[in-house]
C-alpha cells in the first residue's frame, strides 16, 4: 500500500504558493500512490458547502480532478469541519471520521482531540461540532458565515497567544488512550494540528506527526509498513 498524508495546509488563496503547490503535489502523488489522506485544516476557514468564492470552486477543480486518479479522504480539522455531503458529492472526497483507522491498521486524526490540557479550547470544540450549533450557523447567508468565521480567526489568535507552547501541544496520556482504545495493528499514529512536524517514539510503535505548510510543503509517506516525513520547497514547483 502506498499512501500520502498531508495536513494544515490552511490554504486561503488560489493565487498563492500553498494552493499551487497543493494542486502540483496532488496531480504527481495522484499517480505514484493508491491514497491520499488529508488530515484537516484543509483550508484556512470552511463556511459551508455551498460556498462559491475563488478559492472554494479551485478546491473543488483540484480534488475531483485527483479523484480520477486516485481515492482521497478527507478529515476535518479545527477550520474545516463544515466540510459536508455536498462537498463530497462534488469533488468524489470521502470524509472519514476522527478518529479513523485503515484496514492495515494506520491510526489518523486530525490531532486538536489531544489538545486536552487546553481546556478552553476543548469546550469551545465540543461546542462548534454540536449538531444544534452548526444547523444553527448553517441557517445563516453565506456573508453571515464569512463575517463569523473572520472573527472566530481573531478570536482563536488572540487567544492563542496568551498561552503557553505546551498547552497547544497533544498531552501523552490523551496520545495513550486512544492507542490503546483503537489497537492500531501498526503501531504508528499519524496527526497534524500541532503544527510540530516529527516523528516521536511511543509505547505502541511511532507517533507522526504531519507538518503545517508555512516555512515549506509537508506530507508522511507510506511504503507498506515503512513512514516517512518529507518536506519540500513552496517556493518552487513540486517534485522538481
Ligand atoms: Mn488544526
Amino acid at each position: 500500500m502506498r499512501r500520502i498524508f498531508i495536513s494544515d495546509l490552511h490554504l486561503e488563496d488560489p493565487q498563492g504558493a500553498a494552493f499551487a503547490r497543493f494542486a502540483e503535489c496532488l496531480a504527481v502523488e495522484s499517480t505514484r500512490v493508491d491514497e491520499i489522506y488529508i488530515l484537516g485544516d484543509l483550508v484556512e476557514m470552511w463556511i459551508g458547502d455551498d460556498d462559491d468564492s475563488p478559492t472554494a470552486t479551485r478546491l473543488r477543480e483540484v480534488l475531483a480532478r485527483t479523484v480520477g486518479d486516485c481515492a482521497v479522504y478527507l478529515q476535518h480539522g479545527n477550520r474545516d469541519f463544515l466540510f459536508s455531503t455536498e462537498f463530497c458529492e462534488a469533488t468524489g472526497v470521502q470524509l472519514i471520521a476522527d478518529p479513523f483507522c485503515t484496514e492495515d491498521g494506520v491510526l489518523l486524526s486530525h490531532g486538536d482531540l489531544l489538545c486536552t490540557d487546553d481546556t478552553e479550547y476543548q469546550s469551545m470544540r465540543t461546542l462548534l461540532r454540536s449538531d444544534a450549533w452548526q444547523q444553527d450557523i448553517l441557517s445563516k447567508t453565506l456573508a453571515e458565515r464569512k463575517a463569523f468565521g473572520q472573527a472566530l480567526r481573531e478570536q482563536s489568535k488572540s487567544s492563542n497567544a496568551n498561552k503557553a507552547a505546551n498547552i497547544m501541544d497533544v498531552n501523552a496520556e490523551a496520545v495513550a488512550a486512544l492507542v490503546a482504545e483503537h489497537q492500531p495493528s501498526s503501531g504508528v499514529l499519524i496527526h497534524g494540528h500541532t503544527h510540530r512536524p516529527g516523528i516521536h517514539q511511543i509505547e505502541a510503535g511511532q507517533r507522526i506527526v504531519t507538518g503545517a505548510w508555512e516555512l515549506c510543503g509537508w506530507l508522511c509517506r507510506q511504503h507498506d509498513q515503512q513512514f516517512q516525513l518529507e518536506c519540500f520547497s513552496l517556493a518552487r514547483r513540486y517534485g522538481t
